[in-house]
This record gives C-alpha cells, sequence and structure tokens, in this order.
C-alpha cells in the first residue's frame, strides 16, 4: 500500500477487490448502457445485489466520460458512481480527455453526495482495453486535481486488481514532479 497526504486529505493506491473496500462512495466501470458486465461491473453487481441494476435500468444510459450515481445495495457503501470510461480505438480518439472527464465526474458526483471518502477501479484498463501505464498517470492526475481543490471526499483510495495495475500507479505518482515534500509518498 502507498499513501500520499495531499493537503489535508489523503491518496492511498491498495491492491485488492473493490466490493470489500468500505467507502461512503464506490466507482463502478459501467458501460453506457449501464447494463451491467464481466470486469468490476460483475463484481459490484454480484457482491451489491439486484437493486443495483434496477436502478441503473430506470436511468437508462451515461455517456462515455460521464457518470450516474445510485444506491450501493448490500455494499459496504453508501453509492456507487457508475462512471463510463472511453474504449481505447489507439489514442487518437479523445480517449485521454474521456478518461479524465470520468474520473472527474466521479469526484464530482461523490462530493454532490456528501461521501467523505471514495473508492475507484482503474477505469477503463480491462475490457476497454486502455493501457494501464497511460491511464494511470490520468487517473492520479484527477485525483490529485481533487484533493487539490479542497473538495470532499478527502479520502481517496484506488483498489488495483492486479500487482501490475498497482505498479503502474506507483510508477506514475512517483513520476509526478510537482509534489511537494510535504506530498512526498510513503514507501
Ligand atoms: N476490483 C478492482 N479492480 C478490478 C476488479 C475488482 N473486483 N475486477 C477487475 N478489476 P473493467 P473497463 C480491474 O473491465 O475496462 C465491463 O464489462 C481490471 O483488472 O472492469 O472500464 C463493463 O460492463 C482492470 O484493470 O472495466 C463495461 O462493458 C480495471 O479493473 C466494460 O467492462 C477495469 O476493468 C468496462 O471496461
Amino acid at each position: 500500500m502507498k499513501e500520499l497526504r495531499v493537503s489535508d486529505g489523503v491518496l492511498r493506491l491498495v491492491q485488492g477487490d473493490i466490493t470489500q473496500v468500505r467507502a461512503d462512495a464506490v466507482v463502478n466501470a459501467a458501460n453506457s448502457a449501464l447494463s451491467g458486465g464481466g470486469g468490476v461491473d460483475g463484481a459490484i453487481h454480484r457482491a451489491g445485489g439486484p437493486s443495483i441494476l434496477r436502478e441503473c435500468r430506470s436511468i437508462g444510459r451515461c455517456p462515455s466520460g460521464s457518470a450516474v450515481v445510485t444506491g450501493a445495495g448490500d455494499l459496504p457503501a453508501r453509492i456507487v458512481i457508475h462512471a463510463v470510461a472511453p474504449i481505447w480505438r489507439g489514442g487518437a480518439h479523445g480517449e485521454a480527455e474521456l478518461l479524465g472527464s470520468a474520473y472527474a465526474e466521479s469526484f464530482r458526483l461523490a462530493e454532490e453526495h456528501a461521501s467523505g471518502s471514495i473508492a475507484l477501479p482503474s477505469l477503463g484498463t480491462g475490457a476497454y482495453g486502455y493501457p494501464l501505464d497511460q491511464a494511470a498517470p490520468i487517473a492520479l492526475r484527477a485525483a490529485l486535481a481533487h484533493l487539490r481543490s479542497g473538495a470532499q471526499p478527502r479520502d481517496v483510495t484506488f483498489v488495483l486488481w492486479s500487482i501490475k495495475a498497482l505498479e503502474a500507479f506507483e510508477e506514475a505518482l512517483e513520476s509526478f514532479t510537482d509534489l511537494k515534500a510535504p506530498e512526498k509518498a510513503s514507501p
């Protein structure tokens, strides 16, 4: 686990299953149809129960780069934020902007729902094929911008499924040169 203090907030990188993490808001890697699927989406709907999919159906759709909120069913969370990453098509189709926007919308909705803590997966880097080494800095920049803005939630945890994903996030974090001394990562 890696933990970094940012202003009066905290940014954490952990390896694990996002459905097992306690946080006010849990982010799902959803699709535009909000129809459920594999990966994080499958795990969240399995662990959270059918009420989440019922709510998704009543919402309808969510465009790529955006997010919507439902209750969390049986998950140890208050809300689920269903964020839709872009499908990777080589990188020249606005993927970076859409991925950044999916994260920014997730943080905005978490604040709107008065969440003190948020757990996020690495959006887009599974079925949607976004290369991990390019997705990790986008995810972290969005999280740092959020924490530096002073907005809620002040407690941000990326829950990374594989050791490869954890390492990609750790490397991206270490490559940022704008992290001042008080924000230095501790091992
Ligand atoms: N906890 C944390 N991370 C996980 C978990 C888990 N339980 N399971 C997988 N990951 P993906 P996407 C990692 O495919 O790329 C779905 O079918 C995984 O290793 O869940 O945004 C949806 O319905 C990867 O690094 O999301 C959509 O159709 C990351 O989470 C589509 O997949 C994201 O992988 C969305 O694709």
